[in-house]
């Protein structure tokens, strides 16, 4: 019989840790519906990070999963943003990154939108972005288990799509393309392009490709997924097609 570590034994989800993410993860929506609600030009990220912090009180989760990230504009490039004063404009690309927990369990989802119309780059970066995401995903409905492949076929996707581009974005995809969550945000095992590790059935991932330049701004979309024994199924219910985050800019 193959030996146990803590790791793999903690990464499969019982009944009612899973329902515990889920539920996180409906109050993260609602969270970030009623954001997008509340946007508006002008706005800072600090201002909207907190309007964030106090819905997810409001709704009784008040133990967020790590501190939300917003990042507007350029911003958007930089992975590790933390909210600060930069204003919103019309043009930008408007990220969130956030989750709270449920009982200690976490949730974690990634949504970019655009506030007005969005530059043909920026239509370009996203639909990438989105199709890397939906590639990987339809491997790990397959039934694909090995980490390493998932990351790479999202990773790859990106690379030849962006090969001749002189901003070099993949310089930026510097994180690996998702993990597992639980107690913790950030657990075994892990979507990365050296990944050994092998998806247990049960166990809760974030599937995140990311594109970023360097003055110019980022692309991140992350979903959270429950590994089956035949494939995955999605438990992020937040739309991501161009249409539904291109907002009207007020
Ligand atoms: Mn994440």
């Amino acid at each position: 019989m193959k030996t146990k570590l803590i790791h793999e034994i903690r990464a499969v989800k019982t009944k009612k840790e899973l329902a515990n993410i889920i539920k996180a993860q409906r109050i993260s929506e609602k969270v970030l519906q009623d954001t997008l609600v509340k946007l508006k030009t002008g706005m800072t990220e600090f201002a909207a990070a907190k309007f964030i912090t106090k819905r997810f009180i409001k709704y009784g989760a008040s133990i967020l999963a790590f501190p939300p990230i917003v990042a507007f504009g350029k911003n958007t490039a930089n992975i590790h943003h933390q909210p600060g004063k930069t204003k919103l404009k019309r043009g930008n690309a408007v990220m969130f990154d956030f989750g709270c927990t449920v009982h200690h369990y976490c949730s974690d989802m990634t949504r970019t939108y655009f506030w007005g119309k969005p530059s043909a780059k920026q239509k370009k970066v996203y639909l990438a972005v989105l199709e890397a995401q939906n590639r990987a995903l339809k491997k790990l409905q397959k039934g694909e288990k090995r980490a390493r492949i998932i990351d790479k076929v999202a990773r790859e996707f990106l690379t030849r799509k962006f090969k001749n581009n002189p901003a070099r974005p993949l310089d930026g995809f510097k994180h690996g393309l998702g993990h597992g969550v639980g107690t913790a945000i950030h657990e075994w095992p892990n979507f990365k392009p050296k990944s050994e590790d092998i998806l247990p059935v049960g166990c809760v991932m974030t599937v995140e490709p990311g594109l970023y330049f360097k003055g110019f701004g980022g692309v991140r979309i992350e979903d959270m997924v429950l590994i089956t024994k035949s494939g995955c199924k999605n438990l992020t219910n937040t739309p991501k097609n161009l249409k539904n985050v291109i907002l009207q800019s007020r």
